[in-house]
């Protein structure tokens, strides 16, 4: 059966809807990134740039860095941006764009998120970088997919016993990130640990301007929670998703986060850019290494 033209969109130039790409314009090592400026800071360090296009927050490149095939993408903010890209990205190496059937043979891509983060653990400083060992998702997106084989239900009933997770918000989901990319990109320098992802940046986030919290408590319970030694480092708005959905379509992801806001301490990095920098330059150096 091929998939209608209502659930798999095509731009007239044959391109998938949103991103704006063909098969051909995207490398299987593809960086992810927050911000559509942050695209051009990855992609000046590349030997050439090969490819380059825009529709809305989804701005790619593709070219090669010391020789190797990539691909620098913009997702925007939030776990609902990341859906449209891992749908449309998979379409692009395992659908048969002109049948519009999957492909028989699975083509698995490696994603590496490069993001922005706030730490939750006071030791884990500003300026920093964090390896998301697991994604704990909080915002509930990926219940609308069959999540069984991905989750890890002894540890999230650890974590909504410990923070008395409320039962009308999404059940959270805790999913591993590709082992192989973890002994690609860790180092001694960086620390690892389990990133929260929130489907928002302020109340999700535990931050008060004006409105109060459903629960002013969660922070400080997310902060000390602590399974056989795993705890919760950073905050931030698409890893969880970014792993749940590689998972379940047959990807490697792993994270790696700059982190520019330390919560519970109140700082904030004297120079986030060149914070974002620094994490550029490691992930391209363990890329290629
Ligand atoms: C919020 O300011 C945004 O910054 C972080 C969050 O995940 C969210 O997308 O990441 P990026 O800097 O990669 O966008």
């Amino acid at each position: 059966m091929s998939i209608k033209e209502s659930e798999l969109i095509l731009n007239p130039d044959g391109s998938v809807y949103h991103l704006n790409l063909k098969p051909e314009h995207i490398a299987n090592t593809i960086l992810f990134v927050g911000d559509q400026d942050r695209v051009q800071k990855i992609s000046k360090h590349f030997d050439i740039i090969e490819f380059e296009t825009q529709k809305r927050e989804f701005k790619t490149h593709t070219g090669t860095y010391k020789g190797k095939r990539l691909t620098v993408m913009s997702t925007g903010i939030g776990p609902d941006n990341i859906d449209i890209v891992m749908n449309e990205l998979d379409a692009l190496v395992n659908i048969n764009l002109e049948t519009r059937k999957p492909k028989e043979a699975l083509t698995s891509l490696n994603i590496v998120r490069v993001g922005t983060s706030g730490s939750l653990q006071s030791n884990v400083p500003v300026d920093s970088f964090v390896l998301s060992t697991h994604g704990l998702d909080l915002n509930g997106m990926l219940h609308f997919y069959q999540i069984k084989n991905i989750c890890n239900p002894n540890l999230e009933d650890a974590f909504i016993k410990h923070t008395n997770w409320h039962k009308d918000k999404a059940r959270p989901i805790i999913i591993s990130n590709s082992q192989k990319l973890e002994n690609l990109l860790e180092s001694s320098k960086i620390f690892k640990g389990v990133t929260a992802t929130t489907g928002g940046f302020y109340g999700p986030q535990g931050r008060v301007l004006r409105l109060p919290l459903f629960d002013s408590d969660m922070n400080a319970k997310i902060d000390s929670f602590n399974h056989n030694g795993i705890k919760i480092t950073n905050f931030e708005m698409e890893t969880s998703v970014i792993y749940g959905l590689s998972k379940l379509l047959g990807h490697h992801a792993c994270s790696l986060n700059a982190i520019i806001a330390n919560r519970p301490n109140g700082t904030f990095s004297k120079d986030p850019k060149q914070a974002v920098e620094n994490l550029i330059n490691y992930t391209l150096t363990k890329l290629v290494s």
